[in-house]
């Protein structure tokens, strides 16, 4: 095959006007006009109303090339674009040689009859989305569900407005003999120690050729080359299988499949693909009380420590591997093995699931439809059919799936359509789907437009490019479609999102009083840092309630929610970097308290995927990294509550059990030690226990009934601090026996002193009284810390660690000495006290 790659340097000019400017492939419209000062930084201030107007627009991307004799003189000669956002015109010499109508779409064009020797001239003519959509509206659902263009795009509950245009994947022209190859489709079956791997190449063109397949050990040793026709399977049998573990439970050996596609005396087309051999299931079988979601690799139940995957920038071009390697750097470091690719959003690039193969992190992985009813014609059909076999074929072999799913939130939007009790019935007001339940002729019409796509067509397309991998239709589900008829019901045998306005703004500890078999999202909203707060405005912005930090707050009555928690635990700071800072912690311990409760229940619960890891703009949301790759307080909590090895407490009143939830497929024995703490730091109480937890054992190890020694008031001052020691790693957490508001919180009086290793940076910090969230900030740079916003008690010291290469503006220990900054809850509850009197 030959390829003349067309990305990199083409013209974008506006359809209507004379301007034209150099562009970027891949690239957008909106990435060419910011590069150009033509569109403000859409992110600063309220920007984004100012954006709109120049999107709306139509753009041209345009370029020459030259066509040698070698691509013209090939049997086969056509256009391939890995994506083109949205509505596209394309035409070469003048000539219309095809539309594209689907961003999540591979177009092939057959350019033979119009390319001609020498130079060439492409143009692609992109229609404006957002006014497209005023002119088609949708019969059934909301305005997004017309195109097949990712849903955030248009803007979303954490996401600006930014419909966006371009050729926003690889651009080339391929010209080709006979055929090429589409994928390998693999299937392994595991028996008696062995695997057999099934292999059955697909190609596109002539069917009359010959596939050579060549599997690869790991390490690199040949093992087998078979043959096949087109249509045809071939088998390998791989003895002493290396097995693909999920992080933390084995190694993630890859084997290599080498196809080639030949006639007898040439070979046309090459494809290499890296499979890993594990089994992987998502077992849901019945158990009396309902039904199990959960994952099971390798015959091993896998707790899913999971976090949902947004969009990476709202600018599509700013996208490249090198977000995904942070990406995953970040949540292997916060102990995160799952990702949950969500459904409003695009298919991630090769380089995403490269890097979740060769790490070990399980994904998720929704079909591109949410939150909405989507009409279905039979054209829609086909382009979707279309466009999930293009990313099947692209992805499906990658060890790291470990789950299909159709859609987020269709099936629990169709519940609440009809639902009658108060919990879903406000739900349904939640969701905008109006005060009163949908007639049932209405809710027949709908469901009418849901099975062809998510009961029938998909599943079956899963099943012949993905025959290993299981499929749910949607997210959240039970186990019967369209059959559930309250909202929470979805806990019981199936999968859940929870989020506390779900619950008519409950109480968080209301958590305890839940179980849930899966928790595919859950999360709570807080501030970005202060760097970030500052990149988008300007200082007499920086109020929670300014026109700017609204227009940074996407979800209705969001701001309001946040204080509104903070005000039951905490007092509410006046300081603007108080309240970020409360807002962070406060995210922190809700996520921490709700991720506890369900590992301590790890028999009936399997797994929890937090709302969200990521941001794709500056902005206040669910996310525990922010735009700018900052660690917010929650990123810190998920690294601790996450920990393989769990320890926990269950306090009620002055009451505590201690609990360890062994998350890891080996037995742990460790060493639990505990001291309660009174006024003055004076040490009221203290033991240590040993344990052993086998795999996967979650257990309440020592019950601690302190309603003797802790009266009203000494409640105030008292905290119970604890740890779990094994194999050298140290776990911990703290209990206050009353709410932080009404805590004596004194001054901590920290000291701290920074020292150089050859790789680190490490930071010894000692706190004289109890310190409550110490959590460190840098002034100017950026860097990670080893650990952050944990707790001290009186007089103990600990040691923090800060890579050197992790850190950005932080030239050496003296400057990273003179740059940081320590804020601490005592802090924060004292200065707001001050202030409210
Ligand atoms: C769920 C998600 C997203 C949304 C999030 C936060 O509904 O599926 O659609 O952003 O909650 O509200």
């Amino acid at each position: 095959m030959m390829t003349l790659n067309l990305n990199g340097r083409w013209k974008m000019r506006a359809a209507e006007c004379e301007d034209i400017w150099d562009a970027v492939v891949p690239g957008t419209v909106a990435a060419t006009l910011l590069e150009h000062g033509v569109m403000p930084d859409p992110f600063w201030r309220d920007n984004e109303k100012k954006i709109q107007e120049l999107l709306d627009r139509d753009y041209i991307f345009e370029r020459s090339f030259t066509a040698g004799e070698d691509l013209l003189k090939q049997e086969q000669i056509v256009l391939h674009c890995n994506g083109l956002d949205t509505l596209a015109e394309i035409r070469l010499n003048g000539a219309v040689v095809g539309n594209a109508d689907n961003m999540h779409r591979i177009w092939f064009f057959d350019v033979k009859p119009f390319l001609r020797p020498g130079e060439n001239e492409i143009s692609i003519y992109f229609r404006a989305p957002a006014p497209y959509l005023n002119e088609h509206p949708s019969g059934i659902g909301k305005p997004y569900t017309v195109l097949r263009k990712a849903a955030c795009m248009f803007g979303w509950d954490w996401g600006l407005s930014l419909p966006d245009s371009g050729i926003w994947r690889d651009i080339m022209i391929e010209g080709y003999e006979k055929g090429t190859i589409e994928t390998v489709i693999v299937h392994q079956e595991h028996m008696n120690g062995k695997v057999i791997v099934k292999a059955q190449p697909v190609c596109r063109g002539a069917q009359d050729l010959l596939f050579r397949l060549t599997l690869t050990e790991p390490d690199g040793a040949k093992l087998e080359t078979r043959e096949c026709a087109a249509g045809g399977t071939v088998y390998f049998e791989v003895e002493h299988p290396r097995l693909w573990w999920p992080s933390g439970y084995g190694g993630q050996p890859l084997y290599r499949l080498c196809t080639e596609l030949m006639t007898q005396d040439m070979i046309l087309d090459t494809r290499e693909q890296r499979i890993g051999l594990r089994t992987i299931e998502l077992d849901r079988s019945e158990d009396g009380d309902g039904a199990k979601y959960s994952f099971v690799i390798n015959h091993i139940p896998v707790f899913c420590r999971g976090e949902n995957m947004i969009i990476e920038n709202s600018v599509i071009q700013k996208t490249d591997g090198s977000c995904y390697k942070k990406l995953i750097e970040n949540s292997l470091r916060s102990n995160v093995n799952s990702i949950r690719v969500w459904g409003g959003a695009y298919y991630p690039p090769e380089e995403f699931y490269d890097l979740c193969d060769e790490n070990g992190i399980l994904v998720y992985q929704d079909f591109m439809f949410a939150c909405s009813f989507y009409q279905i014609s039979p054209e829609y059909m086909e382009n979707v059919k279309q466009e999930l076999k293009d990313n099947l074929a692209r992805i499906a072999h990658h060890a790291c799936i470990g789950l299909y799913c159709g859609n987020n939130e269709i099936d629990c939007i169709y519940t609440v359509t009809g639902a009658t009790d108060p919990e879903t019935t406000a739900l349904r007001k939640l969701f905008g789907s109006g005060k009163d339940p949908l007639p049932e002729a209405v809710r027949k019409a709908l469901w009418a437009n849901y099975e062809p796509l998510f009961l029938e067509m998909i599943p079956e397309l899963c099943s012949r490019y993905a025959p290993d991998t299981d499929y749910v239709h949607s997210s959240p589900s039970a186990k019967a479609p369209g059959e559930v008829t309250a909202f929470f019901d979805y806990a019981k045998d199936g999968d859940l999102h929870y989020y506390l306005q779900y619950n008519g703004n409950a109480p968080y500890q209301k958590i305890r009083t839940m179980r849930s078999r899966f928790v595919t999202e859950m999360g709570f909203q807080s501030y970005p840092s202060m760097k970030t707060i500052a990149s988008f405005t300007e200082p007499q912005d920086r109020l929670p309630y300014t026109p700017v930090m609204y227009a940074h707050q996407k979800c209705a009555g969001g701001n309001e929610t946040i204080e509104l928690y903070m005000e039951r635990d905490y007092l509410i700071p006046k300081d603007f970097e108080d309240y970020v800072f409360l807002s962070q912690l406060q995210a922190g311990e809700i996520m921490r308290y709700s991720v506890e409760h369900f590992r301590r229940d790890n028999e009936y619960c399997r797994g929890i995927m937090l709302w969200q890891l990521n941001d794709c703009w500056p902005v206040v949301s669910w996310s525990g990294i922010d735009y700018y790759g900052r660690w917010k307080a929650l990123q810190y909590f998920i690294r601790r509550f996450y920990a393989p090895v769990l320890v926990s407490a269950r306090e009620e009143d002055t009451n505590v059990s201690l609990w360890v939830s062994n998350e890891t497929a080996m037995e742990c024995n460790g060493q639990l030690r505990w001291k309660l703490y009174g006024k003055d730091g004076k040490i009221l109480d203290q033991g240590e226990k040993s344990a052993h937890l086998s795999a996967g054992e979650s257990a309440s190890l020592v019950y601690l009934d302190y309603s003797r020694m802790l009266n009203r008031i000494e409640k105030k001052s008292a905290y119970l601090f604890f740890e779990w020691e094994h194999n050298g790693n140290v776990e911990r957490g703290t209990v206050l026996f009353v709410l932080p508001r009404e805590f004596y919180f004194s001054e901590p009086e920290l000291s701290w002193e920074v020292k150089e290793t050859g790789s680190s940076y490490v930071i010894e910090v000692t706190a004289k009284h109890f310190a409550k969230a110490v959590g460190f900030d840098t002034s100017e740079g950026d860097c990670i810390f080893s650990d952050n916003y944990f707790d001290l008690p009186a007089g103990e010291s600990r040691t923090i660690e800060v890579k050197k290469v992790e850190c950005e503006g932080i030239s050496d220990s003296e400057d990273l000495r003179r740059q940081l900054m320590v804020r601490t809850l005592n802090d924060v509850m004292l200065r707001a006290a001050m202030a409210g009197k």
